[in-house]
């Protein structure tokens, strides 16, 4: 009976529907092939060297995947890119949520492709744990990059820390790189600790802001602009120019403030609109003379090799900890002895001590 009826259901469909006639056939037919089997990590490095989308993004979800096995086969993969990745430009864009970010990066992004380059767009949004992915719904406002040949645009990992979503965004950006992306892309909320995170990812950190909102209005805190190596006020259109211009003024003098960058460079202000494209080739401009800058002084390799060490520690302190927490005796030990710190029986210290000892000497 249960069975008559699933049969008679959408959930039951065998037929099956053939692909609308606007697909190419190659592209369905390279789809299917690396549906059907599991590629080996040999066959996904192979088709990511030779700039296979597909490849990418299934080495991609391996990156992204908790399970062990497919960890081991994202290192393997990750291992082989790692010699083809590294030259490309790294660019890390954050700002309070509706100041344009997404919009920006389509405008910025096709001016990147317009000029023969190819622009992967990741990003890293903790708030998208639970949402899997804001910038899928942000794909909307990237219609025109999202259609283009020579963009990739990923969603955002999710996951359980900061910590693992930057970690499986670092890798994916040597993935894109080995893949033939020379312009990576990572947007951010600017509102926690993520914009900390991209920072030490990216060559090259770009504020976004709005004129009008006072700096406690944008939820902007002073260390952001102290990362920041220029300040873009978008939204400069219409009636709007006047204000972004003033608000560029003052920014400029906040900048001044700080103290000199190790890179030698000097963090720039400027106007933009993401909707009529004024001031977007400028940014460019802008981010070619840093790199052309950081290359000449060499800061732009030292800085690259102190963010893999420093992704190399994160990414203990991550497995130590998850190790840790995830560890079924700790767990039972650490709940009793949380009681015992809420009731002054134990100092919060010594109570750290015992479960240490009980990790560490078993
Ligand atoms: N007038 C104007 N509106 C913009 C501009 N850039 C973005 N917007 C609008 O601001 C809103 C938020 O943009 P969005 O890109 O989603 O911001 P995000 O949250 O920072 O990614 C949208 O309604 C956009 O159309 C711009 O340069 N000028
Ligand atoms: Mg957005």
């Amino acid at each position: 009976m249960e069975n008559e009826k699933i049969k008679n259901t959408a959930l039951n469909e065998k037929a099956g529907i053939s692909p609308p006639e606007i697909f190419s056939a190659a592209v369905v037919k390279n789809i299917q092939k690396f549906r059907k089997v599991q590629p080996s990590s040999e066959e996904l490095v192979q088709g990511i060297l030779s700039g296979n989308i597909t490849a990418l993004s299934r080495a991609i979800t391996l990156v992204e995947s908790t399970n062990p096995d497919h960890l081991a086969k994202a290192n393997e993969v990750i291992n082989a890119c790692l010699p083809h990745a590294n030259k490309s430009v790294r660019i890390g864009i954050t700002g309070v949520p509706g100041v344009g970010k997404s919009t920006f990066i389509e405008a910025f992004g096709k001016h990147l492709t317009g000029l023969g380059k190819k622009v992967a767009v990741l990003a890293v949004d903790p708030s998208s744990t639970i949402s899997h992915g804001s910038i899928l719904g942000d794909k909307t406002r990237m219609e025109e990059l999202v259609k283009d040949e020579n963009a990739y645009i990923r969603p955002s990992a999710s996951g359980d820390t900061l910590g693992g979503v930057a970690r499986k965004t670092r890798e994916t950006i040597t993935l894109c790189e080995a893949c033939g992306f020379d312009t990576i892309i990572i947007e951010t909320v600017g509102v926690g600790q993520s914009e900390t995170a991209v920072h030490s990812m990216v060559d090259f950190f770009l504020l976004l802001k709005i004129a009008g909102a006072g700096d406690e209005l944008q939820g902007i805190k002073r260390g952001i602009m102290e990362m920041a190596d220029a300040i873009v006020i978008n939204k400069a259109d219409g009636d709007n120019i006047r204000k972004a211009k003033l608000a560029k003024t003052e920014f400029n003098r906040a900048l001044h403030l700080f103290p000199a960058k190790r890179s030698g460079w000097i963090p720039t202000t400027a106007t933009c609109s993401a909707i009529t494209q004024d001031g977007i080739p400028e940014v460019w401009e802008t981010i070619s003379k840093f790199i052309e800058l950081t290359n000449g002084n060499d800061y732009f390799n030292v800085k690259r090799s102190e963010q893999n060490e420093y992704w190399m520690l994160e990414t203990i302190n991550e497995q130590l900890k998850l190790n840790f927490y995830n560890n079924s005796e700790i767990q039972t030990l650490l709940e009793s002895n949380k009681k015992a710190v809420q009731n002054d029986e134990i100092s919060p210290f010594a109570a750290a001590q015992i479960l240490l000892e009980k990790y560490f000497k078993g």
